[in-house]
């Protein structure tokens, strides 16, 4: 086995995008939700929130068994990186015309010569139903959402691309989690959902873990298409992430499993040593 090549986190060509604003019409709307709550409940929930991921990260920590100084380094990191997380900032979108191919990067989980594309269903785990096999054709009868966002590798380079998929949001409205309070699920009260989503190929090669906050945010994407065009096998046929909040390393390509999750799911390139939150 040839080692797997390394990433190198390149600090100097870590990309500045700023995250764009609202558009009027959502800020209405957060305005309106707002005044019907009162900005009082808002507030609390807000900390309540805030409080509840402590507590679950704290939780969560106690379980990993890398080297206490090495956690405390990466754990820093997350905290950091977690907290400064809104689910409200959007990632830059881009005109149509802009999208370019991506070079093909990656092919853990792509390997296996038994893979039979027409034989592919997608698991789904942890959900209030218990667990499914759906065909892409289910997820195809979904609430159809296309992007053009720029997709960054944490090698440094990155490339503008057009994704045509569902919202891993309104997949899940449709497959829904469990929720922590037992009532019905709601895609933007996150703290109610379970607090992470696992996502692997096929043969389990490769697998990222995914805060719920990061899996329910509105870019999210399940992508069957990219730049118009059903998805090549090297990106990631017939269906794969697209998370323009994260770095390339969590858009897994070929999703066997989804799994809601408890626990903070393992994670391929933070095993190797990444950021387990790998967010822009
Ligand atoms: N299954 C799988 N998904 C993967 C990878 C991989 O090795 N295997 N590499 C990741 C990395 S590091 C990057 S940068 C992107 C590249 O996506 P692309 O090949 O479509 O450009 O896929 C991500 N998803
Ligand atoms: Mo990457």
């Amino acid at each position: 086995m040839i080692p797997p090549p390394r990433e190198k986190p390149s600090p100097e060509s870590e990309p500045t995008a700023q995250p764009e604003e609202l558009t009027d019409a959502e800020a209405k709307a957060r305005l309106r939700a707002l005044s019907r709550r009162g900005f009082t409940v808002a507030a609390l929930a807000t900390a309540g929130t805030f409080l509840g991921w402590r507590w679950l990260l704290r939780g969560a920590r106690q379980e990993d068994g890398a080297a206490w100084p090495l956690r405390r380094a990466l754990e820093t990191n997350e905290q950091i990186s977690s907290s400064l997380f809104s689910q409200r900032q959007l990632a830059p979108t881009f005109p149509r015309e802009a999208a370019e191919e991506p070079r093909p990067n990656g092919r853990y989980g792509l390997e296996d010569e038994d893979f039979v594309l027409e034989e592919w269903r997608l698991n789904v785990e942890g959900i209030a139903a218990g667990t499914l096999e759906l065909e892409l054709s289910a997820l195809r009868a979904l609430p159809r959402f296309e992007m053009t966002t720029e997709f960054k590798c944490i090698e440094g380079w990155s490339t503008i691309a057009n994704w045509t998929g569902v919202r891993f949001a309104d997949f899940s409205r449709a497959y829904p989690p469990a929720t922590r309070s037992g009532r019905p699920f709601d895609p933007a009260r996150t703290e109610d959902a379970p607090p992470y989503v696992a996502m692997e190929t096929p043969d389990g090669e490769y697998y990222v873990g995914l805060d719920s906050a990061s899996a329910l945010h509105s870019q999210t994407l399940l992508a069957w298409e990219l730049n118009g065009a059903p998805l090549s096998p090297e990106h990631g046929a017939p269906l794969r992430l697209v998370i323009p909040v994260k770095y390339g390393i969590k858009n897994i390509k070929r999703i066997g499993t989804i799994a809601w999750s408890t626990q903070r799911p393992a994670d391929y390139w933070a095993e190797q040593g990444y950021d387990w939150f790998a967010g822009l």
